[in-house]
């Protein structure tokens, strides 16, 4: 008789899962810090790990392992072999490839646009049921190709989109306006990156919107300069980038407040990367973000938030641009 059948005595066997199961693709940067606030924050205590480097992922599986006893009953499990994902209720894609020297931005999408035709269609075999979140870049087209390839409903396949920025942005305002960035509220839509658009009209501390404070905030007679605050949002992730070699811990952050909202089906609004056809006069299939309610089904709604002409206009240039690039992929 072993030890463990002299110490218990079984009476039924054990459930595997904790209902709450999340998959990480991808160990890297981002990757870990999705894991490792997830875990800490006890938005999961099941979680599996996939990547290609095998030294890399059993490493990063072990380090967390073994910080268990300071976890919730964390359950952390990894390998190249995608059976480990079987019953997610939300998968996180941040497995990508760099850009080269002189690549081309078109060329990027198509080496990551293969790199999903590989790991989207195993997470969906072993994972029916569930929701995807996109993160690596450019995350606006690679949720579309996510789309295309698992055959999911449009509600469970969603892009970290602008959900980070529009974080950046509130940080940024609470800089300027010496008030906590939690209640300086405010969205940023559109393309997560260079061409994001910052909702000014709708930018308010409880209630009060700027706007009505200040009619020439963020245009191009604002004397305070309002209008750089969305320019350092665009310019802080190369900043940071060039600082200290990639970015992680506030896009992990932001991706826990996600998986959390959908892990406990809260209805919360964040600004994420979604199927806009439709919406504010966009005929084009892209995907870009807008005020979303998340839940346990994914994306149950879009928020009807009224724009002005310039942001309507330049929402409406970001659709074209990505309609522009999907048109070239090779899916
Ligand atoms: P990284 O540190 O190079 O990690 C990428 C990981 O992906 C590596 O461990 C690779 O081995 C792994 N990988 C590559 N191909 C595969 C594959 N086919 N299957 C499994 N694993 C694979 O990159 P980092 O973690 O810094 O960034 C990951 C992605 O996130 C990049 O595309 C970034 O541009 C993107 N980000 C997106 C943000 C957002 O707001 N949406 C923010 C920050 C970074």
């Amino acid at each position: 008789m072993s030890t463990v059948d002299k110490l218990l005595r079984n009476v039924i066997s054990k459930d595997e899962t904790n209902g709450n199961k999340v998959t990480i693709v991808g160990v890297g940067q981002v990757g870990m810090a999705c894991a490792f606030s997830i875990l800490t924050q006890g938005v999961s205590n099941d979680i599996a790990l996939i990547d290609m480097m095998e030294d890399k992922l059993k490493g990063e599986m072990m380090d967390l392992q073994h910080g268990s006893t300071f976890l919730r009953n964390a359950k952390i499990r990894a390998s190249k072999d995608y059976s480990v994902t079987a019953g997610s209720k939300l998968c996180i894609v941040t497995a990508g490839v760099r850009q080269r020297e002189g690549e081309s931005r078109l060329d990027l999408v198509q080496r990551n646009t293969d790199v999903m035709k590989f790991i989207i269609p195993k997470l969906v075999k072993y994972s029916p049921n569930t929701i995807l979140l996109i993160v690596s870049n450019p995350v606006d087209l690679l949720t579309y190709v996510a789309w295309k390839l698992s055959g999911l409903p449009k509600n469970r396949v969603i892009g970290s989109g602008t959900n980070l920025d529009s974080s950046r942005f509130r940080f940024l305002m609470s800089e300027k306006l010496g008030i906590a960035p939690t209640s300086c509220h405010g969205f940023i839509i559109g393309e997560h990156g260079d061409s994001s658009v910052p909702v000014w009209s709708g930018v308010n501390i409880a209630g009060v919107r700027l706007r009505d404070v200040n009619p020439k905030i963020a245009t191009e007679i604002d004397d305070e300069g309002w209008a750089a605050v969305h320019e350092q949002v665009v310019q802080s992730a190369y900043e940071v980038i060039k600082l200290k070699g990639y970015t992680s811990w506030a896009i992990g952050l932001s991706i826990a407040s996600l998986a959390h909202a959908i892990l406990t089906n809260a209805s919360s609004v964040h600004a994420v990367s979604t199927l806009i056809k439709g919406e504010h006069g966009i005929e084009h299939e892209v995907f870009l973000s807008l005020p979303c309610v998340l839940g346990a089904a994914g994306v149950t709604d879009i928020v009807r938030q009224p724009l002005t002409d310039v942001e309507l206009k330049a929402l409406n240039k970001s659709a074209e641009l990505m309609a522009n690039v999907q048109e070239e992929l090779k899916l």
